[in-house]
């Protein structure tokens, strides 16, 4: 384990730093040297996507593209570390539930069904098939379909996808909370009626053409790090790079690519942002509408001057509505208000804009500082809006980027895993299918939740993810989980969901990405979508981890057919048998994914239709939407300060550079230069002289909610670090006990986990009452 340190990391992101952490964590996992076989078979033509973010590849055929977290995600899954069923015969589950998540995900894969044994308070192994009856007797017996809830996280295949979404329609419910609802949701729910799409309407081709790229609320030397070879190319180009991030990220400062052998030897490095501006935590909406306010200042002066219009009158005129109504809105919001919500200055901003209004095309992304927010949909939207005033929308290096999470989850969407599906996809599989699918929209993450609380959801599945501990307000999801008659996890490796169960239990474990799938008519190769809507095709190549697994097709189909047997439509069994089946009928259900098996085996994919990106407007108008919203004043954080006589910080959760999302690979954060440690807490010197405390304090954080409940997580340490004056930034997952259930996004309702008040004070050990704040997750109690 690393060495407890906080120190300043002033190196570039990448180079050998990220070279020795690969080799680091290959060792840990005992990834022998065919492991370096796995990693280079990774986003190859005739490898397997990788199991890790969901920024797309150049070409799918152009050489190993080194990764360092892709490589992290891949040696995760190829570890030779086993949980089998003489692990869970070693530890009772209360046992299990004392440990950390780092080691519980250290226990490495997943080997044999088990089923949760309440008298002995073990799981216990189970044949598939009595697993399978289990779930069935449970589905069947429900007095509606409605009261089962089947969650997705991102990792699921299109095939999975699409056949998991089709036996539970055919089931009968669309309760489909997915890991979406926590992450992108906004970006879909408010581009969907502004320009016909919710997807990223840009290629990886525009991002050789941008003259500016402009990253909102995004880590991507941590999160996306292949991107950075994107913006390093655009860098070196001359491309402006405009980076708006409350915390300074190294990655978005400078980078040594280690693919650039020059670049390596002579300790070189590029840099990446041309501007940084450190804006207030939820300040973005302020932000861009200050910069667009000072693009139509100026617009305004060349119509005086009578010079040249410098925003698009011929784009505007054609393709968007609004334009009038928008105008005068921003003419009507005070400087002094974008000031003080954005925490930068006027000429910070005309700064900005001045950079977006000399360059011939943009390309705006966005991240998590965006989605998870209160006002987070109309702020996609004012990003938006800003694209539109130059046309940077449906031409050659312009566009919105909303860049995704979860290496398909996008696709699982495509693939209908939505609880408030179209009616037209409703109707396709009706017609395709021949079962009458359910019309009423379903259950999202926080509904789900809320259901299973009071009861009204009694069983929980998931196809991957781990809901316990990704979820906002621990405690209470906790309870929700536990009030449930049947939890039921398929999954690669072992996590905290499966200790937090109901009064049955299942662990299903299935294939990784990595893995030769089997089928009967040979090994198989699933496909998935990456964030700019390529897809293409994933075939394993390592041994599966135990004999005992399914790959997530099988699990669907056999629970279709346990559960449903003679009732059902669906030719479950035959579908498996060749997974081009499920593609070709994937094809008559999307127009589409025509030809899907052909088009799929050309090297790289295919593209599929992106509407805005051709400036056709699939909204209600026929048009893009210049929407309007006001800067807002009155978010939680107002109003917890408008109440509190003590200073109200605004707490935003964030991933380190060693984990992804809930698997926690280790306990360092290099680039923020933090060692061996996860609950810290990040904070301005100043606010930390005020509040009379000193940096390696530790402290204890309560967040402010109007609902009663006291919602608090204890022992952070104090880190001194770049961050605005009343902002503070700590881990998530450790950080997810303090986000009120009640708290989400206007319209999407995505948990707000960017942006919890809260309170601060001296670490008081004895205060903890029993029960009152969820178990420390990361620090381990044998660890
Ligand atoms: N290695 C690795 N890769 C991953 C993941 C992982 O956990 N590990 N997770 C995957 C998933 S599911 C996702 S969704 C993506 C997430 O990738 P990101 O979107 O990069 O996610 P976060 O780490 O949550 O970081 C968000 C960034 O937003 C900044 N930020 C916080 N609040 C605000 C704000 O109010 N405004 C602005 N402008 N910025 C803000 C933070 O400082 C941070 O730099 O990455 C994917 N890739
Ligand atoms: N406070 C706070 N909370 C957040 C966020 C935040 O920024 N702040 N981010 C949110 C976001 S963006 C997201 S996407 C969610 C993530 O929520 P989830 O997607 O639910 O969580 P993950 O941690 O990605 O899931 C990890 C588990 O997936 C299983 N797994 C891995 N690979 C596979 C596979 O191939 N098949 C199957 N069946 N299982 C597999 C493993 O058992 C592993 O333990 O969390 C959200 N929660
Ligand atoms: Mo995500």
């Amino acid at each position: 384990m690393s060495k407890k340190s906080i120190r300043r990391y002033d190196r570039p992101a990448g180079g050998w730093d990220a070279l020795r952490n690969v080799a680091k964590h290959l060792l840990e996992q005992d990834v022998p040297v065919h492991g370096a076989k796995t990693l280079l078979s990774a986003n190859q033509p005739d490898g397997f996507d990788c199991p890790g973010c969901a920024w797309p590849d150049r070409d799918h055929t152009s050489t190993f593209e080194f990764c360092e977290n892709g490589a992290k995600a891949v040696a995760a899954e190829a570890t030779k570390h086993r949980a089998t069923p003489g692990l869970f015969a070693k530890y009772s589950v209360a046992e299990l539930a004392r440990y950390s998540d780092h080691w519980l995900e250290d226990q490495g894969r997943l080997t044999h069904p088990m089923r949760y044994d309440a008298a002995s308070d073990h799981y216990l192994p189970v044949s598939w098939d009595e697993a399978f009856a289990l779930v069935a007797s449970h589905l069947n017996a429900l007095p509606s379909p409605d009261e089962a809830i089947f969650y997705t996280s991102g990792r699921t295949s299109n095939e999975a996808a699409f056949l998991y979404q089709l036996f539970v329609r055919e089931f009968g419910t669309n309760n489909f909370p997915d890991c979406s609802n926590m992450c992108h949701e906004p970006s879909g729910t408010g581009m969907t009626p502004q320009i016909g799409v919710g997807k990223g309407t840009v290629s990886l081709h525009d991002f050789e053409l941008a003259d500016a790229i402009f990253i909102f609320g995004q880590n991507p030397g941590t999160n996306h790090p292949r991107m950075l070879g994107e913006l390093r190319r655009a860098s070196k180009r001359g491309a402006a790079i405009v980076s708006f991030n409350p915390l300074r990220e190294r990655g978005l400062e400078r980078f040594a690519d280690p693919q650039d052998k020059l670049e390596m030897l002579s300790g070189g490095s590029t840099r990446i942002s041309s501007d940084y501006f450190q804006l207030r935590i939820g300040g973005d909406l302020a932000a861009v509408k200050g910069i667009i306010k000072h693009v139509l200042e100026a617009d305004e002066q060349a119509r005086r001057d009578g010079g040249a219009r410098v925003v698009d009158v011929d784009f505007i005129t054609r393709h968007t509505t609004g334009f009038a109504a928008f105008a005068a809105d921003v003419a009507d919001e005070a400087w002094g208000t974008i000031e003080a919500e954005s925490g930068l200055s006027q000429e910070q901003l005309r700064r900005a804009g001045d950079i977006y209004l000399s360059a011939g095309s943009v390309i705006c992304c966005w991240g998590m500082g965006i989605t998870q927010h209160k006002h987070s949909v109309a702020t996609i939207q004012m990003l938006v809006n800003l694209l539109l005033l130059r046309g940077n929308l449906g031409r050659p290096g312009a566009g919105a980027c909303p860049v995704r999470g979860h290496s398909n989850v996008q696709g699982d969407r495509t693939m209908g895993i939505y609880e408030r599906p179209a009616p037209a996809l409703l109707d396709r599989l009706e017609q395709v299918f021949g079962f009458e699918p359910p019309r009423e929209h379903g259950f999202d993450t926080v509904g789900a939740i809320e259901a299973m609380l009071d009861g009204r959801g009694k069983v929980f599945f998931a196809m991957g993810g781990n809901f316990a501990t990704a979820t906002p307000d621990t405690e209470a999801t906790h309870r929700a989980l536990r009030n449930c008659d049947l939890t039921v996890h398929v999954a690669t490796k072992l996590n905290r969901s499966h200790l937090v169960h109901g009064r049955q239990a299942l662990i299903l474990p299935c294939l990784g990405r990595t893995e030769i799938d089997v089928q009967e008519t040979g090994p198989q190769a699933v496909t998935v979508e990456d964030s700019m809507s390529m897809v293409h095709l994933s075939a394993g190549i390592n041994a599966p981890a135990s004999t005992d697994l399914l790959s997530e097709p099988a699990i669907v189909a056999r629970l279709a057919q346990a559960t449903l047997g003679a009732r059902s439509k669906v030719p479950w069994q035959w579908l498996v048998a060749d997974y081009d089946r499920i593609r070709d009928r994937i094809a008559d259900v999307f127009d589409d994914f025509h030809d899907f098996n052909a088009r799929v085996r050309v090297p790289g994919g295919f593209r599929l239709t992106n509407t805005a990106g051709e400036r056709r407007w699939n909204t209600a108008s026929g048009r893009a939407a210049f929407i309007t919203h006001a800067v807002p004043t009155d978010l939680p954080v107002h109003r917890a300060r408008a109440s509190r006589g003590q200073p109200v910080f605004t707490l935003t959760t964030v991933r380190s550079h060693d984990q992804y999302n809930t698997t926690i690979y280790g306990l360092d954060d290099r680039y923020r230069g933090v060692f061996g440690e996860r609950r810290v807490l990040f904070a301005n010197a100043d606010d930390i002289a005020a509040l009379g405390l000193q940096a390696g304090d530790r402290v204890d954080l309560e967040s402010l909610c109007d609902d009663g409940v006291q919602r608090r997580a204890r022992g952070f340490l104090l880190v001194e670090y770049d961050i605005p004056r009343g902002c503070l930034a700590a881990y998530y997952p450790e950080t997810n006990a303090l986000v009120p259930l009640s708290s989400f996004a206007d319209q999407a309702r995505t948990p707000t986990s960017k942006s919890i008040p809260v309170v601060v004070s001296a670490h008081d050990p004895a205060a903890a009452k029993p029960g009152e704040a969820p178990r420390d997750i990361t620090i381990a109690v044998h660890d």
